[in-house]
Order: structure tokens, then sequence, then C-alpha cells
């Protein structure tokens, strides 16, 4: 017993652990080094980034990565704080190299009450992998986290603080259709029979080294010391 527990501290000090890649909280009030794509607004205001309709329907989303906006390793996990104002869906994505290749994304669904996790092509394809049921409002701030690690995709949402970040996955899936580093992006948008307008707000994007048992203090810690 005495020999195993020195072991055990070095098992539970090495997985509790996930390097910073990407950061941007929006406080210095832009979106520089951000790609925007799609018939949409971008705006910074009081420290949050909108993305939202400029008439009706259609879709915006806005790309980054560590590396002149593209990521410089395909694992990695992306965190950031989301909230719906109104429209029909919203979420974050990974892995994304263009319209005509497979990139994999958490889709929130206030409508359908569902958050989906899906591998999608912008030119037109979409396989959904997972999808967990949770009742979205209008208005309120959610924490959503992404992860691409080889071919396991794996995505989960919370309300309340970032600390509170639950170890259990809500979606799972293995998939090997895109194993390229790629982009992660922001996205919103507003689809359907209705026209309806669309606005969402996103905030404290982190892009980590992939998570693997429990959470690191010093990655929460980050998210509110460091300033961009
Ligand atoms: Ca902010």
């Amino acid at each position: 017993m005495v020999q195993i527990l020195p072991l055990l501290l070095a098992v539970l000090c090495s997985v509790c652990f996930a390097d910073e890649l990407f950061l941007d909280n929006f406080n210095d009030g832009d979106d520089l080094g951000w790609t925007r794509l799609g018939a949409a607004g971008f705006q910074v205001i009081d420290h949050e980034y909108y993305i939202h309709a400029l008439g009706d329907r259609g879709m915006g989303k806005s790309l980054n990565g560590d590396n002149s906006g593209v990521m410089s390793t395909s694992d990695y996990s992306v965190l950031c704080s989301i909230l719906i104002e109104y429209g029909t869906e919203a979420g974050i994505l990974a892995r994304y190299q263009g319209e005509d290749d497979w990139y994999y994304r958490i889709v929130l669904r206030p409508q359908i009450s569902k958050i989906l996790l899906q591998r999608k092509k912008d030119s037109g394809v979409l396989f959904g992998l997972d999808e967990y049921p949770f009742t979205l409002e209008f208005g309120i701030s959610y924490w959503i986290r992404l992860q691409v690690q080889g071919e396991s995709i794996k995505g989960r949402i919370w309300q309340g603080s970032v600390e509170d970040e639950p170890d259990l996955w809500h979606m799972e899936a293995t998939d090997p259709f895109q194993l390229n580093a790629g982009s992660f992006g922001l996205f919103a948008g507003g689809y359907g029979k209705e026209k309806v307008s669309w606005s969402s707000v996103f905030d404290d994007v982190l892009v980590t080294t992939p998570l693997s048992g429990r959470l690191s203090p010093l990655t929460w810690g980050s998210i509110k010391t460091v300033g961009y």
C-alpha cells in the first residue's frame, strides 16, 4: 500500500492536466483573427461575441485556430459559453476545412429540447452521431464542450458556473471520417419554414488539449485571469 500511493498520485496528477492552446474572451472588443463565413452579422458588444441575422434565415460561423486560424493538432477540446437570444440553432464545431469536407459540431436546438452531435458538410450532407435531451431556454447562458481526439468525438452541456462542468459526457461517438485538425468555430442560424430572425452570444472560448479524467483548476483559472 505504501508503494502504491506515490504511483496513484502520479497517475492522478497526469490525468488532471490540459494544456491551453487558444483563448479569446473578447474583452479586447474585437474578433480580429476570426474568419467570418455566411451572410450574418458579427459584433463584439460588451466583451461578448454576437453572431446574428442580417435579414432572416441563413447562418453565420466564425472560425479560428492556434496556428494562424488553423489548429496545430487534430486532438483538442473546445469550450465556450453560449446564449441563444432567438433563432433555431447555435453551437460549436471542430475540424472544419471547407464546405466540401466533413466537420464535427454540437448543435443546440431549443425548439426540440435537444442538443445534437453531428458530422456535417456545408455543401449538403448531415450525419447524426448522438443526441441528448436537454431543455434549452432563450436568454439563458450555457457552457458547451466539444472534444475531438482521434476517432473519438464527445460533447456535453451544463448550466451555471464553468466550474460546475460534469465529468460525464452527454454525447459520444466513434467516427473515422475527419481526422485532420482543421479549424474550430462558433455558429448560429435560423432555419425552418417560418422566417425568423436569430442571434446568439458567445464568450470565453477556450481550446485545450483533450481532457482525460478530472478537470484542471488551472484551466478554469486561465479563463478568469488571462486578458485577451
Ligand atoms: Ca468576455
